[in-house]
């Protein structure tokens, strides 16, 4: 049988054993944010599309231009597009490639976080302000200050403070920088060196700025000790996100390369987090990107697969499944198809 009609196949198949289906087929959505504001679910995804550029280990095939805001009355609803949220010509500092976004809700406004390369190639996380959960959006003039690399989350705690999350190796440029400084002779680190964590650092009370230095959070292993660079299965890649369950901090993450989403739990929103396993096995595309969500009394894992587009890396589709919780705060794992590839 020829190599097309294995891999059209396949893809039928894969279709068929998805736990889950697209929550949106118009366009290609990835990289999910959910949240519920004023009783309702948005979702904050990057907008995938054909760039034309080829595949390659920097991304640079991942040339999305905008954002759309999506909308659900319920679990079970239909997204709804609310139409272009963001355009990078809008963002005066920006040039190309808007990653991975997250919102955020404060006195009435809501914040648009993304990531974008400026002209010189740099990645930088942006801020725009709308009145409305679904934009449009404002851009402020100029990056955050002191912001670099890439998706950005954003977490209220119960006490009102906001944290933002950031970073991703590779094409995401984390491994450019320590304690905050750029020097493109850093490499990523490899072999029994300490793997690089995500960044932190708390929002100023407007939302638009770092109110601290940006922090390196540190993931341990079950003795306490440092990931280290060569436990790919584990080491933080990108796709921060940040709950909280039963007064714990869950940071969760995807390793990249071996295409988990895993988390780690701690005490505090800086960390420490100490790893405990797998939320999400691999999906169809090379990335792996999620958010964690409550929707009434239940969990909700966003999250998306290349299956849509009949498995092209950088168009992707947005998917949501339940997360179920074992009594002692685990969470177990999803199998993202019923039959394993
Ligand atoms: O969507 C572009 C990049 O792919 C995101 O920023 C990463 O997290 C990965 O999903």
């Amino acid at each position: 049988m020829a190599e097309e009609n294995i891999e059209k196949i396949k893809f039928e198949e894969i279709d068929k054993f998805a736990i889950s289906q697209p929550l949106v087929s118009h366009i290609y959505t990835a990289d999910p944010s959910a949240h519920v504001f004023n009783g309702k679910i948005y979702i904050y995804p990057s907008h995938d599309i054909d760039s034309g550029i080829p595949f390659n280990d920097n991304g640079d095939h991942f040339g999305m231009e905008d954002y759309h805001v999506f909308s659900m009355d319920s679990i079970n609803s239909q997204a709804i597009d609310n139409g272009v949220a963001l355009h990078v010509d809008d963002v005066a500092w920006a040039e190309k490639q808007m990653w991975a976004p997250d919102a955020a809700h404060k006195n009435g406004k809501y914040y648009l976080y993304f990531p974008a390369k400026r002209s010189n190639g740099i990645f930088q996380i942006g801020v725009a302000v709308s009145d409305s959960p679904a934009g449009p959006f404002k851009p402020e003039k100029e990056a955050i200050k002191g912001s670099y690399s890439i998706d950005p989350a954003v977490f209220e705690d119960e006490d009102g403070k906001h944290y933002i999350y950031f970073g991703g190796i590779w094409g995401g440029q984390l491994q450019k920088y320590r304690d905050n400084k750029y020097d493109t002779d850093y490499e990523e680190p490899f072999g029994t060196n300490r793997a690089l964590g995500p960044i932190v650092a708390r929002l100023s009370d407007d939302m638009l700025e770092f109110d601290e230095e940006p922090k390196e959070i540190k993931i341990l292993d079950e003795n306490g000790k440092d990931l280290l660079a060569s436990d790919n299965d584990r080491r933080f890649f990108e796709a921060s996100w940040v709950h909280k369950y039963k007064g714990k901090y869950y940071f969760s993450y995807s390793t990249g390369d071996t295409h988990f989403i895993c988390y780690a739990i701690g005490d505090s929103p800086y960390g420490p987090f100490v790893y405990q396993g797998i939320i999400l096995n691999p999906v169809v595309g090379w990335t792996s990107h999620h958010s964690i969500c409550r929707v009434d009394n239940d969990w909700y894992l966003f999250y998306h697969d290349s299956s849509l587009s009949k498995g092209i890396t950088h168009l992707r589709s947005i998917k949501v499944t339940k997360i179920n919780y074992l009594p002692d705060g685990s969470i177990e794992t999803i199998n993202p198809y019923s039959k394993e590839y």
